[in-house]
């Protein structure tokens, strides 16, 4: 059996080499993973936990909460405020940003997540996850500004997706790398390093009952791709919508693919569904470092300047040679 690499083994390997991923860092991504652990836990005990269903609150975005979605978040707050590698947290579930409490020592990083992504398939035993996202803090107070900062300076993002394996996928900025939860021992282990998406796919993933609702550039790049061998791109297409980003996301790190949550005329006002700072940059980042693309149809997600931590942004990322059509078909549509 050749040698199993652990997530610590990792970690301190990146620390060694040309990554010189600092040691407070490295801490983090531990404390995280070890969360995710702990939310695995729940997340598999399902209604033998009495985790399933709603807690009878609304997150600042007027969305119902999820038992999960609270124990979730908690979890992940509890794991990480005494660790002294942290000034600040952030996440879909909270209002403004958690200070880490000053009895305990202050850090240098600022943390946001969703603490559960895909609540709408929490009760139906869908794959779900935790998506995250690292930034340094640039002194002074910590507040909600000081997390509003581009997806380029990211330092380190990551998910990890409850399916039928649990598996933790994390970025440094030196490539992406997987690590499936062995659960007799309780470790991640690398089962997957420099994970590359294809440029070219067969297969999109978009919601498509909100089709009467897309703007023109999203409705030719999807009649394009249903017209199949017959139409424009000669060759047939596939489609997959999960509901779960995150297990959207894993599909197409693992065997590419588009995917899309555009804008729509619904809320004409809103960018669009998902959130800038918490859900598209750090998959941005991670499909980038996999060799993909991600735009909001006219820009790279990483370049957006967030004007406000629970920002909302249109995301269409995946397989290069995709993005950059859909994204063509929006500069020619301008
Ligand atoms: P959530 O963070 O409240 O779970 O919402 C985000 C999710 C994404 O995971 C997913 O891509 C999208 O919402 C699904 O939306 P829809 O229900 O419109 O298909
Ligand atoms: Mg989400």
């Amino acid at each position: 059996m050749s040698k199993r690499i652990s997530l610590t083994q990792y970690l301190i390997e990146q620390q060694r080499g040309t990554a010189q991923l600092p040691p407070q860092l490295r801490l983090l991504i531990e404390v995280v993973a070890r969360a995710c652990k702990s939310i695995a836990i729940s997340v598999n005990k399902g209604a033998l936990g009495d985790v399933l269903g709603t807690a009878g609150s609304e997150n600042v975005q007027g969305e119902v909460q999820k038992k999960l979605d609270i124990i979730a978040n908690d979890v992940l707050i509890e794991a990480n405020e005494w660790g002294g590698h942290l000034a600040g947290m952030a996440s879909e579930e909270m209002d403004d940003m958690h200070a880490v409490p000053l009895h305990y020592p202050q850090g240098e990083y600022l943390l946001l997540f969703d603490p559960l992504d895909g609540s709408s398939n929490i009760d139906v035993n869908v794959s779900i996850g935790t998506i995250f996202s690292v930034l340094k803090h640039q002194g002074g107070e910590v507040s909600n500004d000081s997390f509003l900062q581009a997806g380029t300076e990211q330092v380190c993002a990551g998910y990890c997706v409850y399916g039928p394996q649990t598996t933790l996928v994390l970025t440094v900025g030196q490539g992406v790398a997987m690590f499936t939860l062995d659960r007799e021992q309780g470790s991640f282990v690398l089962t997957q390093d420099q994970v590359q998406i294809p440029a070219d796919t067969k297969e999109f993933a978009i919601n498509m009952s909100n089709m009467r609702h897309w703007a023109d550039p999203v409705k030719r790049y999807i009649d394009e791709c249903l017209q199949g061998k017959e139409g424009a791109r000669g060759k047939d297409f596939n489609m997959r919508w999960v509901a779960s980003m995150v297990a959207d996301v894993h599909r197409i790190l693992t065997r590419g693919g588009v995917f899309m949550y555009p804008w729509d005329k619904r809320e004409p006002t809103k960018p669009g569904k998902l959130r800038l700072l918490y859900e598209a940059n750090p998959m941005s980042f991670l499909v980038e470092q996999a060799g993909g693309a991600s735009t909001n149809g006219l820009q790279r997600i990483l370049d957006l300047q967030p004007g406000q931590l629970h920002e909302r942004v249109s995301v269409v990322l995946g397989s290069k040679n995709e993005v950059d059509r859909v994204t063509a078909y929006h500069r020619e549509a301008q």
